[in-house]
């Protein structure tokens, strides 16, 4: 292939990229695999707004333990996601004379490699801007974000699957051609450019270096542990949370037992205080719907349970939150041994309803919460009552409870 001269960077050449792909190659499964648990968490029954047909993953019952499962395939899917971004772009920066190959087609089996980079890079830049978009609140493009990401995730995980098989034997090839160790210790007065490689990565006539490999290589590791630094406080709790400057929601929530993050205001979802006032019901559909006041929920047993809430977002709390137990509430509804729950809350919109399994009812630390903390829920976080349930997404945790129908079938 012929060298393009414009890019005269000495560093550039096979065996960095290899550095940054080996990189890739462990993390991209990981943030594959932790995407793919976290869309079957959403479950078949979260009525994704468009079919998705053969990409539907096989249904299986999230379970609810550990509690803490989603917490741990959300936090490691975004978190890793961040940190991986500079290590994407500067893989990206290492190959960009082969942008300029010229001509553009020589055979049919390089234009095939050509399609499928641009469907892999294609595919990952769209993943990686809707979903830093999606963790920053601005769902600003015309497309559902869960849709959207999940079909690109696939475009990326077929045209990933190409450029392994392609690529393997030369990523293994160009890492064995020099030592990490000795790369690390060389400066920047001993840097020279790779030999030249069969791919054109490296420059015809290189450019004195301005920087060694090792301080490329700190540039890049530097970039991704600052997005580490930066993100962790938002799946921990406590002090460190005030670090998580990547983060709109993840910060100060004032004091007292209610502070927390919330992930839509009372005001934001339209619920106004005489809905959830003393004429507020929860309904209890069915043969004999039951109707029960907030006064007659409080009668009931109570039972507390430290759970955590965490957002697709990236962020996630613990806390302990009292309330009824969701198995003694269909006791009352006539249905003890449930196949699922539909529960609707007084808002109106895309988060007004979802579906529990029979898992998510049954465990017995699976809540309709009057209380967090040892407090009544503040109108943000739910008041009167919520759900939640052990390794449930947040998402899934409705807030202004106002219907569970407890289903046989
Ligand atoms: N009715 C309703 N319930 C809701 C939401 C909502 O917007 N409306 N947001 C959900 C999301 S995305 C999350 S992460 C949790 C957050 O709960 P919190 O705001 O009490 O922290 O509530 C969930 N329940
Ligand atoms: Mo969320």
């Amino acid at each position: 292939m012929r060298p393009v001269p414009r890019f005269r960077s000495p560093l550039r050449g096979p065996w960095l990229t290899s550095v940054f792909a080996v990189v890739l190659l462990v993390g991209m499964p990981i943030l594959i695999i932790t995407g793919l648990l976290d869309r079957v968490a959403y479950g078949p029954a979260q009525g994704l707004p468009v079919d998705v047909g053969l990409l539907q993953l096989p249904p299986f019952d999230w379970p609810t333990r550990p509690s803490w499962l989603f917490r741990l395939t959300q936090g490691v899917h975004v978190g890793l996601g961040l940190v991986l971004i500079p290590v994407v772009l500067a893989k990206l920066w290492s190959v960009i004379p082969k942008l300029f190959d010229w001509p553009p087609v020589r055979s049919p089996a390089q234009a095939l490699e050509r399609a499928s980079l641009l469907l892999l890079v294609g595919s990952l830049l769209f993943e990686i801007v809707t979903g830093v978009l999606n963790i920053q609140y601005d769902y600003a493009f015309g497309f559902s974000f869960y849709t959207g990401h999940y079909i690109g995730a696939w475009v990326f995980v077929a045209a990933f699957a190409a450029h392994v098989a392609l690529k393997l034997g030369t990523m293994v090839r160009s890492l064995r051609s020099r030592s990490l160790r000795r790369e690390l210790a060389t400066p920047l007065a001993e840097t020279v450019a790779e030999p030249p490689d069969a791919h054109g990565l490296v420059a015809p006539d290189p450019a004195p270096p301005t920087m060694s490999r090792r301080g490329a290589l700190a540039l890049v590791g530097g970039g991704s542990a600052l997005l580490a630094v930066l993100s962790v406080g938002q799946v921990l709790d406590g002090p460190l949370r005030h670090t998580a400057l990547l983060l709109p929601r993840g910060r100060d929530h004032g004091d007292g037992p209610n502070a927390f993050p919330v992930n839509r205001t009372a005001a934001a979802a339209g619920i106004v205080a005489a809905a959830t006032g003393a004429d507020w019901r929860l309904t209890l559909p069915g043969a004999a719907p039951v109707t029960l006041s907030r006064a007659d929920l409080a009668g009931l047993p109570q039972h507390t349970a430290r759970l955590p809430i965490a957002c697709v977002e990236g962020w996630s709390t613990l806390q302990t939150w009292t309330g009824v137990r969701l198995r003694d509430l269909a006791a009352l509804a006539g249905v003890p041994q449930p196949a699922s729950a539909f529960v609707e809350s007084l808002e109106v919109g895309p988060f007004a309803q979802g579906t529990l399994n029979a898992g998510q009812v049954l465990d017995p630390d699976a809540l309709l919460a009057l209380q967090v903390n040892g407090a009544d829920l503040s109108p943000d976080h739910g008041f009167p009552a919520r759900i939640i349930v052990p390794a449930l997404p947040g998402v899934r945790c409705t807030k202004w409870v106002r219907s569970i129908e407890f289903r046989e079938t």
